[in-house]
């Protein structure tokens, strides 16, 4: 809370082509916030960094991303939206922070052990207190919810609990945030590998649905999704493919695993896929329409980066400012 004002925090990576995942599991209910809350929605390109990026490709999605979060319906009259590395009191809170956070809390992100199996050759320092990052993201603005998919889940319980550390030895410092997990998009899983989360890093581009693909894209990566031997279409254990292909499919239409069930009742598994595909091409087209607009006005995007940045430091300022007072630091 600042000010008597509810406050939503949440951020998306710039680190890979958006994915259906991002937008049904946070980006989508970001709009759900505005008028109760406060809001606030970053694109946090310092995380980004946590993994090997491609300079002029992290510039391009850092651009895109910002683009996409108000092609999505994010107003930016009524949500604060910036950029990261624009607000340079995130990355000095986080090391205030990681003075506050303990290494065998960090050791337990599963996040970390993923992302180190899968970055073997990169095992860096950043990854392994990405989540202490993210703590600082959130602490800044004082943040009471924050909607994140269900992977987010335990780096926010972290950072409820840094807070609480802290506040135990500076009494009022932050708001200690809730997580809020969307219960439809909360975990949009792979196409080729449904027990594994769809990813934008992911290196098979057929596991993925971009927000960006075109219709034909969209409906071929369908098409060939993983499924199983059986040709009904219910929610089961075991038939993680299907599991995954009714939740998107309910994402998208709002209907219940019941309806669907009853819908493709005696259809096969083809036709199934046939309107997963259509309904999300459906739904992604006029947001397609909206981000080409907006990413083709580029002094426009940097315009709004400039503003969004302005009013973040705004709040950033006051936290930080606090925290220093409240550790001994000589304010000059
Ligand atoms: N598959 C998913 N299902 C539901 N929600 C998801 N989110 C990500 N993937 C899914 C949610 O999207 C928000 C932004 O995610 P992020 O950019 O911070 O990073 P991430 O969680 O690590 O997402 P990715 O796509 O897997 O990125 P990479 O491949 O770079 O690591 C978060 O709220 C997240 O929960």
């Amino acid at each position: 809370m600042f000010q008597d004002q509810l406050v939503s925090y949440s951020g998306v990576q710039p680190s890979g082509n958006l994915t259906i995942g991002n937008y049904l599991g946070a980006i989508r209910n970001f709009s759900l916030y505005s008028e109760k809350y406060k809001c606030f929605y970053c694109v946090v390109d310092e995380h980004a960094i946590t993994v090997r990026q491609n300079p002029a490709e992290l510039r391009r999605r850092t651009y895109e991303t910002l683009a996409l979060y108000m092609a999505c319906g994010l107003d930016p009259e009524k949500n604060t939206l910036y950029v990261q590395s624009h607000v340079h009191e995130h990355a000095e809170l986080a090391w205030i922070l990681n003075c506050y956070t303990m290494f065998g809390e960090l050791s337990r992100m599963t996040q970390f052990k993923d992302k180190s199996a899968k970055h073997a050759d990169n095992i860096n320092a950043g990854l392994f207190t990405y989540p202490v990052l993210m703590a600082a993201d959130i602490l800044l603005y004082q943040t009471d919810v924050v909607p994140v998919g269900v992977d987010q889940k335990q780096h926010v319980e972290l950072c409820r609990d840094i807070a609480e550390r802290f506040n135990q030895l500076f009494p009022e410092t932050f708001t200690v945030p809730e997580p809020i997990i969307s219960q439809s998009g909360k975990r949009i899983m792979s196409l080729a590998e449904p027990t594994k989360k769809m990813s934008k890093s992911d290196e098979n581009a057929n596991a993925v649905v971009y927000i960006l693909d075109d219709r034909d894209t969209i409906i071929r990566k369908f098409k060939r999704a993983v499924t199983d031997s059986e040709t009904s279409v219910r929610f089961a254990e075991g038939k993680d493919g299907i599991n995954n292909l009714m939740t998107i499919y309910s994402c998208f239409t709002d209907k219940s695993l019941e309806d669907i069930e009853r819908e493709f009742d005696g259809r096969g598994y083809g036709e199934f896929k046939r309107a997963v595909g259509e309904v999300c091409a459906d739904a992604l087209a006029p947001v397609q329409a909206r981000f080409r607009e907006l990413l083709a006005d580029k002094s426009a995007l940097e315009a709004q980066m400039r503003k969004g940045a302005e009013e973040a430091s705004w709040y950033a300022r006051r936290t930080l400012g606090k925290v220093q007072k409240k550790l001994g630091f000589v304010k000059i």
